[in-house]
């Protein structure tokens, strides 16, 4: 898949053909900022197992895509899984001659999109996992039908909320809905305020919907369980078979195209769509502000709950179970809060161990660079 745009052009190195990949002025500041010379900027488009795809300007004219690998330095320096590059990272690269072209340094991210990383349980670690980074929507896909899970459209907007990103419902398999009306009531009752859209993608219709996000420059991703259509949504909206399709079997391997990897693909709009294979079970990385904000009517409904920092437990005067009692708050979505609030919370307990186990680590290191004293202090900040 190795898309190569390559003319042949007597200038140096244009930087701005990046442009077309969401490269900003911003960007190029933070770039020049620290790299040094023979470095180049970058846009990660694929990671794979140790290896990515990336997409920088072409000597002379152009962009060009090929493979990289991270710098030893990056490595080792990266205290978790979160701060390795990730699909739509923009990076400083040192292009190699006749070999992989080398990973230095990631550049700020402006969001980044997290879930919780298969723990390593015997040492209690938990670590965040960036599933896309520097995207300015996200796509929720999820399937009418029989698949459709109003709890689980709920995680995928906290997670889209804690990450920075717009999260927009899109409603896919149209054909499947039988009553499409009720399916949107519900839809808006999981997802209060959101932009929704309902489409079928064979068939191209509810496409329009989605344009507003889909400009030139602008990141999407899609998210959402495997099967529910985001792969047919990408070709739909590309007009072309970008990425593969099908059903999904996990015993069944012989000539299935489904989603594998994570890779950004560029529209001929020039909008960029990160397409994601399916998780299976999503691990929520989020804070309990995001989760709050997934849930606006029950922030509202606490304003009026007796104690300030009610927990809508077993407190009296609680406004938010009495809504509940009463049929105006969904049982299961006040179930679904609940449930999610109280993974955040552990999350963040276990984040703030994990956060001082580096810390010790860090201080038992003999060699103490000044390097490592300045990021110690920034976190500690950070607290
Ligand atoms: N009935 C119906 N099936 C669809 C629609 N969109 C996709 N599919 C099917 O759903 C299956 C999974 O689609 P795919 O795009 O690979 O899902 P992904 O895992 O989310 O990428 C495929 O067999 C598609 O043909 C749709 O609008 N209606
Ligand atoms: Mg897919
Ligand atoms: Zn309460």
């Amino acid at each position: 898949m190795s898309t190569v745009f390559h003319v042949e052009f007597d200038e140096g190195a244009r930087p701005d053909a990046l442009d077309g990949f969401g490269y900003t002025p911003l960007l190029e500041a933070a770039f020049s900022e620290t790299a040094e010379a023979g470095e180049v900027p970058a846009r990660v488009v694929e990671e794979q197992r140790d290896r990515f795809r990336i997409v920088r300007a072409a000597e002379g004219f152009g962009v060009l895509e090929e493979e990289a690998k991270a710098s030893g330095a990056l490595r080792r320096e990266a205290d978790s899984a979160s701060q390795l590059p990730a699909v739509g990272d923009w990076v400083s690269v040192r292009p190699a001659e006749g070999s992989l072209s080398v990973i230095l340094r990631l550049l700020p991210r402006t969001s980044a999109f997290m879930r919780k990383a298969p723990g390593d349980v015997r040492h209690d670690r938990i670590e965040a996992q960036v599933i896309a980074a520097n995207v300015n929507f996200a796509f929720i896909v999820a399937a009418a039908g029989l698949d459709w899970n109003p709890r689980r459209v709920e995680r995928y907007v906290a997670l889209a909320l804690a990450a920075g990103t717009t999260p927009v419902l899109v409603i896919a398999k149209s054909d499947l809905a039988e009553n499409p009306a009720s399916l949107l009531a519900e839809a808006a009752r999981a997802a209060p305020g959101l932009r929704t859209a309902m489409v079928c993608a064979p068939e191209g219709s509810g496409l329009g919907e989605l344009s507003f996000a889909l400009e030139r420059g602008k990141t999407v991703v899609l998210l959402g369980s495997s099967g529910a259509g985001k792969s047919t949504l990408l070709n739909a909206l590309a007009g072309e078979d970008l990425a593969g399709t099908g059903e999904v079997r996990v015993d069944d391997q012989r000539g299935r195209h489904t989603t594998t990897h994570r890779h950004l693909y560029r529209l001929g709009s020039g909008a960029l769509v990160i397409d994601t294979p399916g998780m299976r079970e999503l691990q929520l990385w989020a804070d309990e502000e995001a989760v709050g904000s997934a849930f606006p009517e029950i922030e509202a409904l606490a304003a009026d709950c007796r104690f300030r920092d009610c927990a809508h437990g077993l407190e009296p005067g609680c406004a938010v179970r009495a809504a509940v009692e009463s049929g105006e708050l969904e049982e299961g979505r006040f179930a679904s809060w609940r449930k999610l609030s109280r993974e955040a919370a552990y999350l963040r307990t276990k984040e703030n161990h994990s956060a001082k186990d580096a810390e010790r680590r860090r201080w038992k290191s003999i060699e103490m660079s000044r390097r490592s004293f300045a990021k110690a202090s920034t976190r500690t900040k950070n607290e």
